[in-house]
């Protein structure tokens, strides 16, 4: 998740910040370096421009280059801005109360996510406390209404669907079945086109028509860049969103969708996809993703993701144990439990500043660590706390008791040495994100 367009960044600041007195030449450089690494990201060219000239303008004043700390204070403008582009304040679902219907409507092209979404906002609907249902009105691809069953019985969500090719008649039906079962939040996942047709605009719009949604959503692919927000200007257009969903955005490395989303559609970007999973949906706060863009982690969404699954002792421990180079077999077997629970180790490492690229995710796969769960369990107390006593009599046993190979337990304990150094290099790391961002006041 934007390794790419972060690890340019962090290059760039490494540079300004490094100099103890700066001229407006080294800004103009910057900047320069700024501008080709948002057009590398596939941001829209007029966004660029005015993000550069901008910058610039605030950048060239005398307050920041007779500055104690000149570099400083063109990383804090140059996130403010980007704070700024992103949306300033993260923007909510515009909701009515619990005791009156919602509804949101999903649209979007073919493919872009809008099914798997439809289901992961009901699952944070009723984690939320409201009632939700979730209307089949993709009557198009075949097994569409079949996929939206499937993920409503999966989270436990209710799916109205009816036997008809006629998707204006099942919203019609469906939010008549909703306010008679005091469903509160009615969520119409749609077809999606190959392209923006006169047909699918007429359809939507008949939906929306009867619907009266609160909430008119964009479903935009965030791995197709600047299709995404052009696609998502037209809709506006067309149809007129509320706000935009930026799908696949685990699988986004140039970050050039988020970034121009705002500017050229004018609406807000509201929630991220994040994988493939029920729970791979995030709020989207500009300040965070502002901070992940330019390299300087999320430690915030890490905490409170972890605290989503385990409690807030808990999630303190780990955030200590996950910033200290302490952690012993003990601590490393307690992580991946908790880590599993946690979701995708990828998308974990994406919040950790300095993590990524560390560790290999494909290193943590899900049969991998129930095998070092056995191997672990096989150890000692006092192994668990002192790997450095484990010589090859022991391994032997532990590899026995466990049903596994000596090699497997020589595998785990080197891996456990080299997550130990990749912790190390991680408080190192944080340390230096911390004293800047303590200074930019952040
Ligand atoms: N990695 C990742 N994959 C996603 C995300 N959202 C959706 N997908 C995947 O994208 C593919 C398409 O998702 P769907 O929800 O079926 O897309 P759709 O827009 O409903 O597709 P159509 O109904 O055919 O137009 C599926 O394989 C999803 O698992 C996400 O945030 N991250
Ligand atoms: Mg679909």
């Amino acid at each position: 998740m934007l390794d790419r367009i972060s690890q340019k960044f962090t290059d760039i600041f490494r540079d300004i910040t490094g100099k103890s007195t700066i001229s407006e030449k080294n800004i103009q450089d910057a900047v320069d370096e700024i501008k080709i690494t948002l057009l590398e990201a596939d941001v829209n060219l007029r966004v660029v421009r005015r993000f550069v000239n901008r910058t610039i303008e605030e950048a060239t004043g005398e307050k920041v280059l007779h500055a104690v700390d000149p570099g400083q204070q063109f990383v804090k403008i140059v996130y403010d801005r980007l704070v700024a582009l992103l949306g300033d304040e993260r923007q909510d679902l515009n909701l009515k109360g619990p005791d009156t219907h919602s509804v949101i409507l999903l649209m979007g092209l073919q493919g872009s996510g809008k099914t798997t979404t439809s289901a992961k906002l009901a699952l944070k609907m009723k984690k939320d406390g409201r009632k939700p249902l979730l209307v089949a009105a993709d009557l198009v691809r075949p097994a569409a209404v079949k996929q939206l069953q499937v993920l409503g019985d999966q989270i436990g969500v209710e799916v109205y669907t009816e036997d008809t090719k006629d998707s204006v008649k099942v919203v019609k039906n469906a939010i008549g079945y909703g306010r008679k079962n005091s469903f509160n939040t009615i969520i119409v996942d749609t077809a999606g086109r190959l392209h923006l047709d006169d047909e699918m605009m007429k359809e939507i719009k008949k939906i929306s028509d009867i619907a009266k949604p609160i909430e008119t959503l964009f479903v935009a692919d965030a791995m197709t860049g600047q299709n995404a927000v052009n696609i998502a200007k037209e809709f506006h257009e067309k149809v007129g969103i509320t706000g935009v969903i930026l799908s696949k955005f685990d699988s986004d490395a140039r970050g050039g969708a988020a970034i121009s989303l705002k500017s050229v559609t004018g609406q807000p970007l509201k929630f991220i996809g994040v994988g493939e999973k029920m729970e791979d949906l995030e709020t989207f706060y500009p300040d965070r993703i502002a901070s992940r863009i330019l390299g300087m982690g999320d430690v915030v969404s890490l905490v409170e993701k972890a605290q989503e699954t385990i409690d807030t002792v808990e999630a303190e421990k780990l955030q200590e144990k996950m910033i200290s180079a302490t952690f012993n077999l003990q601590d490393y077997l307690e992580q991946f439990q908790r880590v599993r629970k946690m979701g995708s180790m990828d998308s974990i490492l994406d919040m950790i500043p300095g993590a990524k690229g560390s560790i290999d995710a494909a290193d943590i796969d899900q049969k991998e660590m129930i095998r070092e769960e056995a191997i672990i369990l096989s150890m000692t107390m006092k192994e668990r706390y002192n790997h450095r006593i484990i010589g090859p009599s022991r391994r032997k046993r532990i590899a026995k008791g466990s049903g596994t190979a000596v090699f497997d337990v020589n595998k785990l304990l080197k891996k456990f040495e080299k997550t130990r150094l990749m912790m190390k290099k991680v408080v190192k790391n944080k340390k230096y994100q911390a004293n800047l961002m303590k200074s930019l006041g952040i």
